[in-house]
């Protein structure tokens, strides 16, 4: 009986180091540490073709602009999935994706949101925010009103996992999660605007009412708050301009 068992499980170790061997002699993968890697290959564009698809790509991004007043025209739920699902794409440490992209469209949440939202912007406006920061912010026509939160056809609420909890309600860790769902939030911003819709980093503050109103769970602290949708027909940004190259970069050649 013993020697039966040890030979079965001889059996299995010799297909899997087989199975394992078969994936070693091939081109399009590699063992490190015993984890299967893939061939990967980047796009390697000329010098010319990457000046200007770089050059063109920076224009692009560009004309993006925060926008505060939006349509009520209809986007589609595919739409937004698409741009969460590029979001997700963002690098993240030990690629654990600490991210949670709610994506909202029924009304009564939405008002419900916007009306947590402006009892925090009241205080914020009118005593929480330092003078200073008042001041900094005159240029951008904010207000403790925020009508863009019932009138954009979606708010995306990102939250971050400060950890991984599975099944059995264990704790995992994650890494990272800031800089992580940062990048993220880049990218599902890039995306956007990438579809020709506009949305807004809003940021109120406090924003536990979010994990209220969501009903979500213990290991998600909500992080960015995005109205996502066409802008409004005539919209009006702030005149401000952006850094030149030299302020916001040195080089060392
Ligand atoms: N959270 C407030 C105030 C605000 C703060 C910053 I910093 C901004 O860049 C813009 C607004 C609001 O959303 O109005």
């Amino acid at each position: 009986m013993y020697i039966l068992f040890t030979l079965q499980k001889l059996l299995e170790k010799l297909k899997y180091l087989i199975e394992r061997f078969k994936n070693m002699s091939s081109e399009n993968s590699k063992y490190i540490n015993g984890f299967k890697h893939t061939l990967y290959k980047s796009a390697s564009l000329s010098k010319e073709e990457l000046l200007t698809t770089s050059q063109q790509f920076f224009e692009h991004l560009d004309k993006r602009r925060s926008v505060r007043d939006f349509s009520d025209r209809e986007v589609s739920k595919k739409v937004i999935e698409n741009i969460i699902r590029t979001a997700s794409t963002a690098p993240s440490g030990a690629h654990k994706q600490p991210w949670i992209f709610c994506a909202i469209s029924n009304s009564e949440l939405k008002s419900k949101i916007r009306e947590a939202a402006e009892i925090e912007e009241q205080e914020n406006y009118s005593g929480r925010m330092s003078e200073s920061w008042l001041r900094d912010l005159a240029p951008l026509g904010t207000t403790m009103e925020k009508p863009f939160l019932e009138e954009a056809p979606w708010l995306i609420v990102v939250f971050k996992k400060v950890y991984e909890l599975d099944e059995s309600g264990e704790k995992h860790n994650n890494y990272y999660v800031n800089e992580s769902v940062g990048i993220a939030c880049g990218m599902l911003i890039t995306a956007i605007h990438n579809a020709g819709l506009v949305t807004l980093t809003h940021t109120p503050s406090p924003m536990n009412f979010l994990t209220k109103v969501l009903g979500r769970p213990s290991n998600e602290r909500p992080y960015l708050l995005m109205p996502v949708g066409y802008a409004k027909d005539p919209n009006y940004v702030p005149d401000i301009v952006r850094k030149e190259l030299d302020e916001i970069s040195q080089f060392y050649e």
